[in-house]
């Protein structure tokens, strides 16, 4: 790959050394993955030159034969992975499939709630800076502050109070399951739709090892970059279609619209025009992948390495928010290690780890220093790892926290990792080619 941009000395260097640094570095952030050959070549192959506004079979273009039956492909799979009736696959990321059920289900002004976002939520959960939180009145419910767990009754009282018109469950640094049977008794008290983002443990969803909130649901959506391991993007899906329920009227003389169909037209021609039929078809080339019984086995490992991890993390002292994980993703305290989020992401860094900082529930720190960290298994897994490896890991983050000030000793560390790394060798046709 790296031989078609030999020309191209500045864009050469940069594919080579994030290639590198993909292969000699830890990567635990708990939102990304290494893809595998075929969804790379997938997404890098010639459907990207293809415009094919519309749905298959219903294209504004000509020359959609192909691209259609990737589409459908695509869009089959991921139904039967979900065991559902509908899914729409266009969505270029997570926020855009979330923003297309805002437009969808609410008018602007509407109330909804979410999950704050410094409890663990997400931009388009309501965060005042997004469009979700500037276009609609968001209501955040935050965590227990004894048990950094959801609050059912907390939120059952906020909804009870505030009447929203939809409630959002689903976080990006939460480590326990959810009980959507809850949330859609709550919503149902109070009239609301519930929208469920699985963007974060779809991958384990899939396999079963977490609840499908399908059932529970009016609608679903998900990244498919994450557990998942696909491409970048986003999905909406519904368990099972009906009427619409947004009392729209049918002109006189026609049947009433589908949710299916109100999801569709929203997404295109509402804020998306052309899909990105390459990454389509990697998401096609994914969803197969993630159908394998094998894909079951990596899911399982993920949540074994994850609860290794965060155990041994707890014998060095580390402040496990929640105490521990069901999912693929810890979020760390380090109040007690007396360093903050972002300082702890630039060493870890320093040492060949890559984490991102995060807040934890009730932060005293702002966003952009944060008392903790969040770190996920996803990507490691991918390469092998299993929990002995996440002893080591833990042993690396231990080790770098320690030594926070002391650079040769964070260049150690670095160069045991490089070693370590090579032994769980990641894309050897790109280092060469
Ligand atoms: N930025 C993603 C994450 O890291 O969880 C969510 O969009």
């Amino acid at each position: 790959m790296l031989n078609y941009l030999k020309n191209d000395k500045e864009i050469f260097d940069v594919l080579k050394l994030e290639i590198e640094r993909q292969q000699y570095n830890l990567e635990l952030i708990a939102s990304e993955n290494f893809v595998s050959m075929a969804v790379l070549a997938a997404a890098g192959s010639v459907l990207t030159n293809k415009y094919a506004e519309g749905y298959p079979g219903k294209r504004y273009y000509g020359g959609c034969e192909f691209v259609d039956i990737a589409e459908d492909l695509a869009r089959d799979r991921l139904k039967q992975l979900f065991s559902c009736e509908y899914a729409n696959v266009q969505p270029h990321s997570g926020s855009q499939a979330n923003m297309s059920v805002f437009m969808a289900l609410l008018q602007p002004g509407d109330t909804f709630l979410g999950l704050s976002l410094d409890h663990g939520g997400h931009l388009t959960h309501g965060s005042l800076v997004n469009f979700s939180g500037k276009v609609y009145r968001s209501v955040g419910y935050t965590l227990n502050k004894d048990t950094q767990l959801l609050d059912y009754d907390l939120i059952e009282s906020l909804a009870l109070k505030e009447k929203p018109k939809m409630i959002i469950a689903g976080a990006t640094a939460y480590s326990r399951e959810w009980d959507y049977k809850i949330f859609r008794e709550i919503a149902d008290q109070v009239g609301a739709f519930l929208m469920v983002d699985i963007a974060h443990p779809s991958g384990l969803i899939a396999k079963g090892l977490l609840d499908n909130p399908l059932p529970y649901a009016d609608v679903v959506c998900s990244t498919t970059h994450k557990t998942l391991r696909g491409p970048r993007g986003g999905v909406i899906m519904i368990g099972k279609d009906s009427e619409n329920k947004m009392g729209i009227m049918a002109p006189k003389g026609e049947r009433p619209k589908l949710m299916s169909e109100i999801f569709d037209g929203i997404v295109m021609p509402g804020i998306q025009g052309g899909p990105l039929m390459h990454i389509i078809m990697a998401k096609a080339v994914a969803f197969k992948e993630a159908l394998q019984d094998s894909f079951k086995t990596y899911a399982e490992q993920i949540i074994k390495n994850a609860r290794t991890l965060a155990n041994k993390l707890i014998t060095y002292d580390f402040n496990i928010c929640s105490g521990g994980t069901d999912n693929h993703l810890m979020l760390i305290d380090l109040t007690n290690k007396n360093i903050s989020g972002k300082k702890a992401e630039r060493v870890l860094g320093e040492a060949g780890m890559t984490v991102n900082k995060n807040q934890v529930p009730f932060d005293t720190k702002s966003p952009f220093v944060t008392s903790g960290i969040r770190i996920g298994v996803p990507a490691v897994t991918t390469r092998g790892m299993k929990e002995s490896e996440m002893e080591i890991i833990a042993d690396f983050i231990n080790r770098a926290i320690k030594n926070a000030d002391d650079e040769q000793a964070l260049l150690q560390i670095k160069n045991e990792i490089k070693e370590f790394c090579s032994k769980f060798s990641l894309y050897p046709e790109l280092i060469t080619n």
